[in-house]
């Protein structure tokens, strides 16, 4: 008896003492982001493009579950930029979060911000993109978080680890994409390429030579991090003659299983692990869209990169063999993208919070606005794209940015009745009344205390066209707890939730003509924007934002904004 209640002390005691030494251990990262005009050459065509240092992905920011970073963000280019740290909770740091009028105002041309937050207990893939207008098409890049020092992953240490960014490529400024689409009110023009790595690979003119390629070793396991960058495409990626072990997700460790095929929303990352068990040869990574949407125009060409094997041997690999290629699943198999998500689960049984104390019911869609008097519009019989929550079309401010309205109690900038359920119900998912369809514009934000445990469900609507939509939740990460098709049913769908291992990630695919059910603890307090990752849908106002006011305590109230805020 007593020698077990030694050994339990001398192990807290360990505890304790390891914790000190893992905080001293932590670092402070210090990185200048310079936002500039780069020229580069993609589709045969040199384009001026804004990157970060010249670099296209911009760099990737390695870091320890733990350590501080510390980023001069320098805008040295033609538009307003900001930067948002995709994943990262931000504790009591929101004024480090990133997303324009919502978080701060933009740094300007000329204008400089120093973005400094601190890591805690989050590892794995996340990534850092610009959150102002359309320019994270060419400003992202990714943020590494690995284990505490002396800690290791929860699976085999691999041989060797590579980002793999996918992206979204048009041949003209996106910025003019965008502009154009604003302006007329129709959709923005489809995307000409994907990308891995920054390169479209060898099935689009003028790239073969530039094609990502990552160079590996038979008998090999490696890591492969796979980031959705695109703007507007949710992506399969699928690689010739190797099977993934998927291992983490959004930063969060999952339950190993395999799979020939990746289904990630734009803002979802996943970790696989690759073993090299394939004749050494070349061998294709591919990636295509998924694109649910019925009749809706979307850009359906494919992305390689390559795996290739050195084998040590001689003579090596021919290389003037095409590399192998992959099957794909076809643009449409919602099928193959459902079991890929809902095979997403927890390591081990999680502590699930509740009880809930906020029942909220979110409608996500699209919408179509009358077109303004006096004006033409390119929408669909002359209408404007929209899109909202709850019948909500965000609007950002412009003279503040939400959280200094707040911070500063500001009036008239925001008001905090957003609607936990929607005004009118009605057959979500089926043949909606052409009279439902337009949203009603405003900057309303739902207020949660401190504390409170939220369960949201988020139910697609299929007004103008019922499409999976990646929906992103600032500040947090989220238990799914369930998803499924049609209108979500209570007396028969919570029977379905999953209460014992559901995955813990930032983006959810809220499925098409379906719906989604989430739930965390709002224990950061701050402005947190909730908001499909598909640029064009936020474009047309696909967002909504929570306020969490502060606790009691004094680790749970909002630091003070650094004193370089950008201003509007
Ligand atoms: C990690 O392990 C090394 C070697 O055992 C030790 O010197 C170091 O103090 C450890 N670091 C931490 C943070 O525990
Ligand atoms: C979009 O596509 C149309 C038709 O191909 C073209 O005329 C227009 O210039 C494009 N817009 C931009 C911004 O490039
Ligand atoms: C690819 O080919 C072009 C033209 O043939 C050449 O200018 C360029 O340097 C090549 N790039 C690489 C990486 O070999
Ligand atoms: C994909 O694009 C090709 C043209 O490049 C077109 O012929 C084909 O119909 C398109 N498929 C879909 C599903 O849009
Ligand atoms: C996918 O689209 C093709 C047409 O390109 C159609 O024949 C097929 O039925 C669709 N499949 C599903 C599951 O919707
Ligand atoms: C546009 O108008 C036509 C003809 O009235 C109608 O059939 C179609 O459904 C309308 N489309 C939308 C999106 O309202
Ligand atoms: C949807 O409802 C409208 C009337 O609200 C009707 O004209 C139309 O035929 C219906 N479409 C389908 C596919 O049921
Ligand atoms: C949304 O609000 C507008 C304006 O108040 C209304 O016309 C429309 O019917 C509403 N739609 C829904 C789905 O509630
Ligand atoms: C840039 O940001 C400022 C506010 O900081 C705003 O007044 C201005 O309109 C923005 N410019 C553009 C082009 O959005
Ligand atoms: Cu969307």
């Amino acid at each position: 008896m007593d020698a077990q209640r030694n050994t339990s002390t001398r192990t807290l005691f360990f505890f304790f003492f390891s914790l000190l030494l893992h905080r001293s251990n932590a670092e402070v990262h210090n990185h200048d982001f310079v936002i500039q005009e780069t020229p580069v050459k993609r589709l045969c065509k040199t384009h001026n493009i804004i990157t970060v240092n010249g670099q296209f992905p911009g760099p990737t920011v390695e870091v320890k579950n733990g350590d501080t970073l510390v980023v001069n963000v320098v805008n040295r280019g033609q538009y307003n930029v900001t930067i948002h740290w995709h994943g990262i909770r931000q504790m009591r740091t929101a004024w480090a979060d990133g997303p324009e009028f919502v978080t701060q105002c933009p740094i300007r041309p000329g204008g400089s911000y120093t973005y400094r937050f601190t890591i805690k207990g989050q590892e794995g893939t996340l990534w850092w993109h610009a959150h102002s207008s359309w320019l994270r098409a060419t400003v992202y890049g990714a943020l590494i978080v690995y284990p505490m020092e002396n800690n290791s992953y929860p699976f085999t240490t691999p041989n060797r680890e590579f980002p793999v960014i996918l992206g979204e490529w048009w041949d003209m400024n996106p910025m003019d994409v965008v502009r154009e689409a604003i302006r007329t009110g129709a959709a923005p023009n489809t995307s000409d390429a994907f990308t891995i790595n920054g390169q479209p690979g060898d099935l689009y003119s003028c790239s073969s030579n530039e094609t990502t390629s990552f160079p590996v070793k038979a008998g090999e396991t490696n890591l492969f991090r796979f980031i959705n960058a695109a703007l507007n495409n949710e992506l399969f990626v699928s690689i010739a003659g190797h099977t993934m072990t998927v291992v983490g997700a959004d930063a969060s460790y999952t339950k190993p299983f395999s799979t020939s095929t990746l289904m990630l929303g734009p803002g979802q990352t996943t970790d696989v692990l690759i073993t090299m068990n394939q004749p050494p040869s070349s061998y294709y990574i591919a990636a295509r869209a998924y694109a649910s949407a019925q009749g809706v125009p979307f850009d359906n060409t494919t992305t390689t990169a390559v795996l290739q094997y050195d084998c040590g041997c001689l003579p090596g690999p021919d290389q003037s063999l095409p590399p192998a290629s992959p099957t794909l699943p076809a643009f449409n198999d919602t099928a193959t993208a459902t079991a890929f998500s809902t095979s997403v689960k927890s390591p081990a049984p999680v502590k699930l919070p509740g009880p809930v104390d906020e029942n909220l019911f979110f409608t996500v869609g699209l919408g179509l606005f009358n077109c303004p008097p006096g004006k033409t519009c390119g929408g669909p019989n002359g209408t404007r794209f929209g899109g909202s929550i709850n019948n909500v079309s965000f609007v950002l401010p412009s003279s503040y940015s939400i959280l200094q309205a707040h911070h500063l109690a500001v009036q008239g900038v925001f008001t905090s009745d957003f609607p936990a359920t929607p005004s009118t119900k009605f057959d979500y998912t089926g043949n909606v009344s052409r009279n439902l369809w337009q949203p009603s514009p405003a900057t309303k934000l739902y207020k949660l205390k401190y504390g409170s445990v939220v369960e949201l469900v988020l139910q697609g609507t299929s007004i103008f066209a019922a499409e999976n939509h990646p929906i992103h939740l600032h500040g947090y990460d989220f238990y799914i707890l369930a998803e499924g098709f049609g209108n979500f049913n209570p007396a028969t769908d919570r029977a379905k939730f999953n209460l014992v291992d559901p995955p813990l990630r930032n983006t959810v695919g809220v499925p098409v003509r379906g719906w989604a059910v989430i739930r965390f603890v709002a224990d950061n307090p701050g402005v947190w924007l909730l908001h499909c990752h598909f640029d064009v849908h936020i474009t047309w106002g696909l967002a909504m934002a929570f306020l969490v006011e502060n606790g009691y305590g004094e680790l749970e109230a909002l630091e003070p904004p650094p004193t370089d805020l950008p201003l509007c």
